[in-house]
């Protein structure tokens, strides 16, 4: 595979040398069209799946951005929703970074899940060190869940309301919402999250409960009685931050009893450490252990997301916390995908089809140009593979902005553009191309921005929780 793809890129470098020469503006980056290298998020769309992962707002750009955009369906902010990210000081809220994920997962087609509205943990200093009656923390938690849910109100469409409320031996957590307001904090907060927006789906997440346990048991007993109660939940989160080789040997069991419950279930942290240095052999068994996860969810119907807490090894809360442990994500530190990468990918139903030999590409070019605006033309061509539908995607450097576009739709949330298929030109056969154009406005310099190629997510991939 890599192979081919420098061989595409070296063509292409040619290529654009000599189109740059003749006076064009091009900028163009092959992407492998055959199912093996097909993304995560589209292999995951056909077995009705969405695929996320964890980000960082503050790195979604370059390698990392291009990464995630292309991978995932679905991100999840590792920090930025978190009380103690959105509001430091009380009363004064910091929305930056959570709003940055948000932008930059409708640019890409990608559904958000908020994480995490109540929890023990990552809640400001001014809430842990302040002295409340259950009446004030009860109104605190209803202001700070109808403020958040509120803001993301059509745009965040699952949230993780409440974030392990269980001890190991399946009692409640004390906490500041356990010990000031009784276990029913949960089925508050349910119900305030409910109101705030009534479209989300709203999710109970935990660790250590991906097997059958006294751990997962409590949960699921909670979910019934909830369900009894008419408490609106639809989800558990099983976090499933795993040990090489430890994957439970219950887990689609598990997994099954809930969604016999009536709720949907996400595999909603996975990632799996290893005592470092890492090796091929170990490379091998993480593989294993990320392929039995993936597949427990695809055999399950609700088993509706699978995210890893994060993507990359440059970017895994692992190794800090667990000195000595690491490589827990599907790509190296370098963004190399790792063997987990290929499983993730199998288990999924990709990598099976017959290696690759062409590749589809897209340019850009910049057809004409005035004081304050342009005209810009994308053309996907494809040789030795096809499209059955198409993403464009690409950040503008210096500030220009597409005021209209033909042949495709495209939305633009800051730098960062999308433009998808129209109905009618979504197929590109081997040996074809299809152009799609636009106008825009720029200022000082107007440089050529390197296009990447997507396929466009699916309808049914946008809306699925
Ligand atoms: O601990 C792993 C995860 C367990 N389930 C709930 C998740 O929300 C949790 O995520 C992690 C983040 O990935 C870490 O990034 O939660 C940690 C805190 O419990 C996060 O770590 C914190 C560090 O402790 C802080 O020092 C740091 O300022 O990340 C912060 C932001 O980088």
């Amino acid at each position: 595979m890599k192979t081919s793809r420098s061989a595409v890129r070296a063509r292409l470098a040619a290529l654009c040398a000599g189109l740059l020469a003749a006076g064009a503006l091009l900028a163009a980056q092959a992407l492998p069209a055959h199912a093996a290298d097909a993304p995560l998020r589209d292999l995951a769309a056909a077995k009705g799946k969405v695929m996320g992962t964890a980000v960082t707002g503050s790195k979604l750009t370059g390698t990392y951005g291009d990464i995630a955009g292309a991978q995932f369906s679905s991100l999840t902010p590792g920090n930025a929703m978190k009380w103690g990210s959105v509001e430091p000081t009380q009363g004064s809220f910091d929305w930056a970074e959570a709003d940055r994920i948000v932008a930059f997962a409708q640019a890409h087609g990608q559904l958000v899940r908020g994480h995490t509205l109540v929890w023990h943990s990552q809640n400001p200093g001014w809430l842990t060190n302040g002295s409340w009656t259950p009446a004030q923390l009860s109104t605190l938690l209803q202001n700070h869940i109808g403020t958040e849910v509120g803001r993301y109100k059509g745009k965040v469409s699952v949230w993780d309301v409440v974030n392990e409320p269980f001890n190991e031996d399946g009692t409640y957590r004390s906490t500041l919402w356990y010990d000031g307001l009784g276990a029913d904090y949960i089925a508050s907060a349910l119900t305030w999250a409910r109101a705030a927006d009534p479209a989300a789906k709203l999710y109970i997440n935990d660790y250590n409960v991906e097997g059958v346990g006294a751990k997962s048991t409590a949960l699921y007993n909670l979910v019934r009685s909830l369900k009894d109660r008419g408490v609106p939940i639809d989800g558990v989160g099983l976090q499933a931050h795993l040990i090489l080789g430890q994957v439970p040997g219950t887990l689609q069991q598990n997994i099954q009893r809930f969604a016999d419950l009536g709720v949907d279930v996400a595999i909603t942290e996975l990632d799996v450490r290893m005592a470092l240095p890492a090796d091929s052999a170990k490379l091998a068994q993480q593989a294993a252990d990320y392929k039995a996860v993936t597949a427990a969810c695809v055999a399950v119907a609700r088993c509706v997301n699978l995210t890893v807490w994060g993507f990359t090894d440059s970017d895994s809360w692992v190794d800090s916390t667990f000195p000595g442990y690491g490589a827990a994500t599907p790509y190296d530190a370098s963004y190399a995908p790792k063997p987990a990468y290929t499983a993730i990918a199998q288990a999924l139903g990709g990598g099976t089809t017959t290696p690759p030999t062409g590749a589809c590409t897209a340019a850009y070019a910049v057809t004409s140009q005035w004081n304050t605006g342009f005209t810009g033309q994308v053309t996907i061509t494809c040789s030795g593979a096809a499209l059955s539908s198409w993403r464009a995607n690409w950040t503008f450097g210096a500030g220009q902005q597409i005021t209209q576009a033909w042949n495709a739709t495209c939305t633009q949330s800051g730098s960062a553009v999308s433009c998808a298929n129209a109905s009618y030109n979504g197929t590109v056969p081997d040996g074809g191309s299809v152009g799609f154009g636009f106008n825009g406005t720029w200022s000082g310099a107007n440089p050529v921005p390197a296009v990447t190629l997507g396929q466009a997510v699916s309808a049914a991939a946008r809306t699925a929780p």
